[in-house]
């Protein structure tokens, strides 16, 4: 571990850390960001009312809404000379929200994400690829100055530019590799073209996240790259990546930096909390921020979470890997459908290439979903351009009955050509809302 102290520290040894930072984080924004001393006001609090974490649900809620109208430095709680870095993520609106870090947040960052890669099975030694985006997204440097912090040999290739990627991990013989899960799949999709085995790699262990993806894509990572890959999580609201990551030992759910970030899960319609185990939104309040706190962020993304000790041996608070958004949540005549199940489906059917798009169309005045899928090679060059084939049929006939069974509802399957739908780079866009005539990155 890379803080066994802080790792395995007892629930209440942890407790009490947390609420000294909250303490400190609330007198913070009270203090200097004239947008929250509004909401405590209105609501008749000050940071003295705060005297157990339990007192946490006295505080006002941060939505994304609150960024962008506080765009671009409303909520900063230090002044511009004290920031030391911004990032912003984009948004689908057209304007970035932005984030700030002082010098201390960095380290802070650093030091979090350093755990988090020796959680993922990491070490000082490694060389450590970074297929990440470099720039405003946080992926890219977030990884990067915590691989650096560990020691290891960070590789700062970003996103893109495959064939480069692929001379770059043969030749320099990284460990260790991260990026989002769909680019990372079109990387061994590119070395299979080239007729190179990605099972022959020197990596040994993968870091993904940054967008939804399911046990299957785990699955399928893992047999293509004869690798261990682990689930991070993050947005740039409360850092970037790092608030939470999978242990390498048990895969049993992410260990979330119980230190720096404290977590609540609520039932995202009534806002109250729900039960260790049970499903809901999760809300950060940042606990050692400087230049950018957040105070109970409704992060619009869902999960559960549990406290029991992980057989790793750590016992900060797990989450469940993320179910969904409340957003990306797709509703067909009155039925909810996570995208994530679609692609837990899509990847245990036989015939199909992992890379798939969801459309949801109009069909008169009824909602419905066309699931875009790829064939296999070997498949395609038995049918050709044949997609009135008989074991087209048939596979369309598996897929729409699985998807019945698993979403209940009925969808449009429509076939395409091996490597014809986009390919992704960073996050890959898996819905494309065809009603609203826009493409919406989830
Ligand atoms: O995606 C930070 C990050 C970078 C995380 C690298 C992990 C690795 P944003 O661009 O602000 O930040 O997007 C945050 O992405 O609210 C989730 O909806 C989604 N997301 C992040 N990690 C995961 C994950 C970065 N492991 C938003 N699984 C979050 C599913 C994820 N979704």
């Amino acid at each position: 571990m890379y803080n066994p102290e802080i790792e395995t520290a007892s629930r209440s040894e942890m407790e009490a850390l947390q609420l000294n930072r909250l303490q400190q984080t609330v007198k913070r924004v009270y203090e200097n960001v004239p947008f929250y001393k509004d909401k405590f006001d209105e609501l008749g609090i000050t940071p003295e009312d705060i005297k157990s974490l339990e007192d946490i649900t006295k505080l006002p809620f941060t939505k994304k809404k609150d960024l962008r109208d506080q765009y671009p430095y409303g909520l900063f709680a230090v002044p511009l000379e004290e920031v030391n870095r911004i990032h912003g993520s984009s948004g689908t609106s057209g304007k970035p929200t932005v984030v700030g870090y002082t010098k201390n947040d960095l380290k802070n960052w650093a030091s979090i994400v350093a755990r988090a890669i020796v959680t993922a099975g990491g070490r000082k030694s490694d060389v450590f690829h970074n297929a990440y985006g470099y720039g405003l997204f946080t992926g890219g440097l977030g990884l990067h100055h915590g691989a650096e912090e560990l020691g290891a040999a960070c590789v700062p290739i970003s996103g893109g530019n495959t064939e480069r990627q692929i001379t770059v991990i043969e030749d320099f013989k990284p460990r260790g590799i991260c990026g989002t899960p769909s680019y990372i799949l079109n990387i061994v999709e590119k070395m299979e073209e080239l007729g190179l085995d990605p099972r022959e790699t020197s990596v040994e262990y993968g870091i993904f996240g940054a967008e939804p993806w399911s046990e299957e894509m785990r699955a399928t990572l893992e047999k293509k790259l004869n690798i261990k890959a682990v689930d991070i999580y993050g947005l740039s609201e409360v850092m970037g990546p790092g608030v939470a990551i999978e242990c390498h030992e048990a895969q049993d759910g992410l260990h979330i930096a119980d230190d720096h970030f404290f977590v609540e899960v609520l039932d995202p319609k009534t806002l109250e909390p729900v039960e260790d185990g049970q499903v809901g939104e999760l809300v950060f309040t940042s606990l050692t921020k400087e230049a950018f706190p957040v105070i109970r962020y409704r992060t619009g993304d869902i999960a559960s979470i549990t406290k029991d000790k992980c057989t790793c041996g750590r016992t900060t608070t797990r989450m469940s890997r993320l179910l969904g958004r409340t957003d990306d949540m797709i509703i067909v005549r009155g039925v909810n459908v996570f995208p994530s199940e679609i692609e837990r489906v899509l990847l245990q059917i036989e015939g199909l290439i992992p890379n798939y798009q969801i459309h949801l169309v109009k069909h008169g005045s009824l909602d419905s979903v066309e699931l875009h899928v790829e064939v296999e090679n070997s498949l395609y060059q038995e049918i050709g351009e044949d997609l009135k084939h008989e074991k087209v049929a048939k596979l369309k006939r598996n897929i729409q009955h699985q998807m019945k069974s698993a979403c209940l509802v009925t969808m449009d399957v429509i076939f395409n050509k091996p490597k014809s739908l986009p390919r992704s780079e960073g996050k890959a866009i898996r819905i494309v809302d065809k009603r609203k005539n826009e493409a919406a990155t989830v």
